[in-house]
């Protein structure tokens, strides 16, 4: 199983890099993003707490979060492995997840940390914010949505660092400059 961890500040690139990914590996890609943004389309119970969250550019408590991932990662049955894109975000959401893939025979092959320069990752998402409709690609909101980043997020560098899955990924120039080191830093663990 190639299990990939995509990472990096909001606007890095994440989702962009994914769908690339997938298609030239065949992984099944989950994005906490993507299905909180569908929980909240829906209208669930999770998808109106999380609104809250998501609006104020704060995160999604962590335990609604580790459960989310639990259902999706039980409905898919990955036959090749999974991208995980913008999860973790917190260290407990870290450790919850080695231990999800550890229960079911697997674990993390790499986790891939895209670094793009602030100036740069507000630009992409004032960008994104005027086509998105996404109520969270807004001034205000991406700026706390880069403090918590910064704070909550970031240090997970180190935890991976740690394990040895660690890879820094330049995230700048072009989205096809971008995932030829992308492909190239899979290559190597593959
Ligand atoms: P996410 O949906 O994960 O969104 P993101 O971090 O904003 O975006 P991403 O990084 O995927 O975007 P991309 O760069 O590809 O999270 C949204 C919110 O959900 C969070 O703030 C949080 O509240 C909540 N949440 C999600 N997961 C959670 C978790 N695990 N725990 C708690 N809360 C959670 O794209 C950005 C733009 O840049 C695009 O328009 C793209 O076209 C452009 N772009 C990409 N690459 C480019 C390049 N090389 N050059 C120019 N533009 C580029």
């Amino acid at each position: 199983m190639l299990n990939v961890v995509i990472f990096g500040a909001p606007g890095s690139g994440k989702g962009t890099q994914s769908e690339l990914i997938i298609k030239e590996y065949g992984l099944d890609h989950i994005s906490t993003g993507d299905v909180l943004r569908g929980e909240m389309k829906a209208e669930t119970e999770l998808g109106k707490i999380a609104k809250d969250y998501i609006e104020k550019g704060q995160l999604v408590p962590d335990e609604l979060i580790v459960d989310m991932l639990a259902n999706v990662l039980d409905s898919k049955k990955p036959a090749k492995g999974v991208i995980f894109d913008g999860f973790p975000r917190t260290i407990p959401q870290a450790k919850a997840l080695k231990k999800m893939l550890n229960e079911r025979g697997t674990d993390v092959s790499v986790m891939l940390n895209l670094q793009v320069e602030e100036e740069e990752l507000i630009k992409r998402l004032l960008e994104r914010g005027k086509v998105s409709g996404r109520s969270d690609d807004n001034l205000e909101t991406i700026k706390s949505r880069l403090d918590v980043y910064h704070t909550q997020t970031a240090p997970l560098a180190d935890y991976y660092v740690g394990e040895g899955k660690h890879v820094a990924i330049k995230g700048m120039g072009t989205i096809e400059e971008i995932f030829d080191r992308v492909k190239e830093a899979i290559n190597n663990v593959k």
